[in-house]
C-alpha cells in the first residue's frame, strides 16, 4: 500500500515535461538561436497538457531526444565566379529526426542561412512531415548563398559544388532534399545531375521538385500554394462563409506565392498584393492569369524586386516601395516568404482593416506576439506546418511514383493533395477544439504533428 503510493507520487513529481526547465537548459547550450529556440518553445508550450497524459514518452526522454537534431553536416562550398573568382560559401544539412521515414525536407539558398535557421525550420519539418501521414522523417539543408544576380552558369557551378560534399549523405532511404526559398526546380535540375554523376546511380529519389519528364511529379511545383488554399478554404467553410469573392493579400512572389494565386483565383478569390523584398504591389482589381504567369518570369531574373511587376502592369499593379502586403486591405491574409515577416504591429494593422482568417504559409512566417494578437481577436489563424504541408507532401509523393517507376496525371496527384490536406485540417480540428467551441489550430497540428512521431520513437526504442 504505502509501495504504491510512492510510486504515485514518485510519477506524479517528476514525471511530466516542465516546459520552462527545458528550454532555459537550450537556451544555455544554444545561445543566440532565436528561431530555433522559438519554434521548440511554440511546439513545447502547446503540446505540454497531452504529453504530460503519456508518462510513456517522459519515460523515454521524448522531448530532450526531440529537441536536438540526429546530426548536422556543415561544409565549405568552394566555387569559381563568372569573372574567374574564387568564392567561398557554407553549405548545412541538419538530419533532424528519422522516426518516420528517411530524411526529408527541403533546401534554401539564401545569405542569412545559418545554423539556428536550418535547425527551426528542421524541427518545424519533422511535426510537419508527420502531419502528411506519409512516411517522411524531417530535415533541412541550405547554404549561405545569394543567388540574387547570379548568372545561369554560376548557379549550376554553385550547386555542383554543394553537391560534392552533400551527395554521400543523400539517397532516397537516408535523406532527399527538395527546394525552399532560392532552390527551384532549375536549382533541383542541376543538383540532381551533379548527385547523379558523382554517386554513379540514377536515384530519383534522392531529391525531389525535379522536372516533369526525368523523375518530376505534375503539381509538384503548385503543391505548397494549392494545399495552402485548400486549408484555408476549410478554415472560411468552418465559419460558414465562402471563399469566392475574398481578397487575399500575399507576401512574396515565389513559387509559394505563385502556387497560392493560381488556386485563389480559381475559386474566384481575389489577390489584392503581392510582395517582395523592395516593397508592396497593390492589384485592386486583382491579379490576372498573365501577372501570375510573369511571376515565374521575375524569379527567373534573379532580381528579387516586386517593383517588376508594377513596371509591366502599369495602371493594374501599383507599387510601394519599403511597404509589407499587410498594408493592403484584406480579408485573408497569406504571408508566404519568411520566418517572422508578420510582425505585431502588421497584424495590428490587419486587424483594423477587418482580416477575417490569417494563415501562414511560409514556414513560421508571423512573430509569437502577432499570433497571439490574431488569436485573442477571434480571428481564425492557421499555422504554417499545417497550411504548407502540401508541398512536402506531394514530394512523398514524388518519391512514391519514383519508386514505382511511374508518372500519376495531374488530376491523380491533385486529387491525392487535396485528401491529404483535408485529412490534415480534420486533425487540427480534432485536436485544436477549445473548451469555447473555437478552434487552436496551432495547438491541433502541433499535437497531431507530434503524437505520431512520439510514438513511433517509443516503438523504437532508445537509439
Ligand atoms: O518547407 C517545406 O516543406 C519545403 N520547403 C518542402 C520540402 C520538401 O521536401 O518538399
Amino acid at each position: 500500500m504505502l509501495c504504491q503510493k510512492k510510486i504515485i507520487v514518485t510519477y506524479k513529481t517528476f514525471n511530466i515535461m516542465k516546459v520552462n526547465e527545458i528550454m532555459a537548459n537550450l537556451e544555455a547550450k544554444h545561445p543566440g538561436e532565436n528561431e530555433y529556440l522559438q519554434a521548440v518553445r511554440e511546439v513545447l508550450e502547446t503540446i505540454e497538457e497531452e504529453y504530460n497524459k503519456h508518462p510513456e514518452f517522459e519515460a523515454a526522454k521524448i522531448v530532450e531526444r526531440i529537441v536536438e537534431p540526429d546530426r548536422i553536416f556543415t561544409f565549405r562550398v568552394t566555387w569559381v565566379d563568372d569573372k574567374g573568382q574564387v568564392q567561398t560559401n557554407l553549405g548545412y544539412r541538419v538530419q533532424f529526426n528519422a522516426a518516420l521515414g528517411a530524411y526529408k525536407g527541403g533546401l534554401r539558398f539564401h545569405p542569412k542561412v545559418n545554423v539556428s535557421m536550418l535547425k527551426f525550420l528542421g524541427f518545424e519539418q519533422i511535426f510537419k512531415n508527420s502531419l502528411t501521414n506519409l512516411p517522411l522523417g524531417g530535415g533541412k539543408g541550405g547554404a549561405d548563398f545569394d543567388p540574387v544576380g547570379k548568372s545561369d552558369a554560376e548557379i549550376m557551378r554553385f550547386c555542383q559544388a554543394f553537391m560534392y560534399e552533400l551527395w554521400r549523405n543523400i539517397g532516397p532511404d537516408q535523406d532527399s532534399p527538395a527546394g525552399d526559398v532560392g532552390v527551384g526546380g532549375r536549382e533541383i535540375g542541376y543538383l540532381y545531375g551533379a548527385y547523379k554523376k558523382l554517386a554513379r546511380e540514377h536515384s530519383t529519389g534522392a531529391l525531389t521538385g525535379k522536372s516533369y519528364g526525368w523523375g518530376g511529379s505534375l503539381i509538384r511545383p503548385e503543391a505548397t500554394g494549392f494545399g495552402a488554399i485548400y486549408y484555408v478554404e476549410r478554415m472560411v467553410k468552418q465559419q460558414g462563409d465562402k471563399m469566392e469573392g475574398k481578397r487575399i493579400a500575399l507576401s512574396g512572389f515565389g513559387n509559394v506565392a505563385w502556387g497560392a494565386a493560381t488556386k485563389a483565383v480559381e475559386l474566384g478569390a481575389k489577390v489584392v498584393a503581392i510582395s517582395g523584398p523592395d516593397g508592396v504591389c497593390e492589384i485592386p482589381d486583382g491579379i490576372t492569369k498573365e501577372m501570375i504567369d510573369y511571376m515565374l518570369d521575375m524569379r527567373a531574373s534573379n532580381r528579387n524586386k516586386v517593383e517588376d511587376m508594377a513596371t509591366k502592369f502599369p495602371g493594374k499593379a501599383k507599387f510601394t516601395a519599403g511597404k509589407k502586403a499587410w498594408i493592403v486591405k484584406c480579408d485573408i491574409a497569406m504571408p508566404c516568404a519568411f520566418q517572422n515577416e508578420l510582425a505585431e504591429e502588421d497584424a495590428k494593422m490587419l486587424l483594423a482593416n477587418g482580416v477575417k482568417y490569417v494563415a501562414e504559409v511560409s514556414n513560421m512566417g508571423c512573430q509569437p506576439a502577432a499570433i497571439a494578437a490574431i488569436q485573442a481577436a477571434k480571428v481564425p489563424f492557421g499555422p504554417g506546418k499545417a497550411v504548407n504541408a502540401g508541398g512536402v507532401a506531394t514530394s512523398g509523393l514524388e518519391i512514391c511514383q519514383n519508386a514505382g517507376h511511374i508518372n500519376w496525371t495531374a488530376p491523380e496527384v491533385d486529387q491525392k493533395l487535396h485528401k491529404i490536406m483535408n485529412d490534415i485540417y480534420d486533425m487540427c480540428v480534432e485536436h485544436g477544439k477549445m473548451a469555447d467551441g473555437t478552434i487552436n489550430y496551432v495547438k491541433g497540428a502541433n499535437i497531431a504533428g507530434f503524437m505520431r512521431v512520439a510514438k513511433a520513437m517509443v516503438a523504437q526504442g532508445i537509439i
